[in-house]
């Protein structure tokens, strides 16, 4: 699409992750005063964070468009709207719920995590991430027997979304999914912020998931649905490409990408690159979940 293009072109010139480009970010709403949680000390590995403007000025989310440094800008983020939100908690479970997000962070409470985060392109980051874990979602919603995977989506919204229609050979919306274990684990983390504040919106605002030992497209952002589920959910990426995204998709240095090696990763603000850990370093707490 040219103009498209043109327009794009046009946005470039002001970008830049070192320059600091474009105006304040936007954030979601949210109760100030919670954030950011206490750090977890179990969860809080002692490294050097990642630059901020790294984090926040350098993302995928492919519903507004493929470049990764603009996806901040102020062309995409200012229609993109996330308050309020709401989100759904449905499918194989006892007592279904519909909230707005702001609720949801009132009852559950935030805390801070400091994870290491592994994008399947070879870049990663360590960024404090605000949130709660995953099973008090689920724990909440009390899921059947029968559930046995539970499936995440993310909003879809053409007007708001420009990237969408772009890309009309995907699956939209954006779905991901993990074995209900999985979703249960210590690990599995719910973000609503990032270095002590509100996500911003380029990040995933107002809630996203974050699963650390996982390749970052598991992570999905800006969730409205979260379904128990019988059957193992067809993903996004993995409908596109079952060889390169499968469901399952732990990080692993020893097993290469179709189209390239995972075995080193370039951490976001430094140019050289260090080997990539098996389950992303979360081996101690995550390895006893894929026992045979
Ligand atoms: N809805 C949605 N979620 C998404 C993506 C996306 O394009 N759309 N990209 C994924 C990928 S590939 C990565 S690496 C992370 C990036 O998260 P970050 O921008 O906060 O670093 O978000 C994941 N979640
Ligand atoms: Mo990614």
């Amino acid at each position: 699409n040219r103009r498209q293009f043109i327009r794009e072109m046009g946005l470039v010139a002001g970008a830049g992750i070192s320059a600091g480009a474009f105006a304040a970010e936007s954030t979601a709403a949210g109760n100030l005063k919670l954030y950011p949680g206490k750090r977890n000390p179990k969860h809080n590995l002692k490294v050097q964070l990642t630059n901020k403007a790294w984090a926040t000025g350098y993302n995928n989310f492919y519903e507004f468009t493929t470049n990764k440094e603009l996806v901040r800008h102020p062309f995409y983020m200012d229609k993109f709207k996330v308050d309020p939100w709401q989100i759904q908690i449905t499918g194989l479970c006892e007592k279904p719920f519909k909230i707005d997000t702001q609720q949801l962070i009132a009852d559950m409470g935030l805390e801070e995590r400091v994870y290491r985060f592994r994008c399947v392109e070879a870049w990663s980051m360590i960024v404090p991430w605000s949130g709660f874990t995953l099973r008090k979602i689920i724990e909440r919603a009390v899921p059947k027997k029968q559930a046995r995977f539970v499936k995440f989506t993310t909003a879809m919204n053409l007007k708001q979304m420009p990237g969408i229609a772009r890309l009309p050979a995907y699956p939209w919306p954006y779905t991901e999914g993990l074995r209900l274990d999985e979703a249960m684990h210590e690990l599995t983390f719910v973000a609503t912020g990032i270095y002590g504040k509100p996500l911003p919106k380029q990040n995933g605002a107002p809630i996203r998931l974050v699963v650390p030992w996982k390749y970052g497209y598991k992570s999905i952002k800006s969730i409205v649905k979260i379904e128990f589920t019988a059957k193992q959910p067809k993903t996004l990426w993995e409908s596109l490409a079952p060889d390169e995204y499968p469901f399952e998709s732990n990080v692993d240095p020893k097993v290469p990408h179709p189209r390239w090696s995972q075995a080193t990763e370039r951490v976001l603000g430094f140019n050289n690159r260090i080997p990539t850990l098996k389950y992303n370093g979360f081996g101690k707490q995550v390895a006893s979940l894929y026992k045979k």
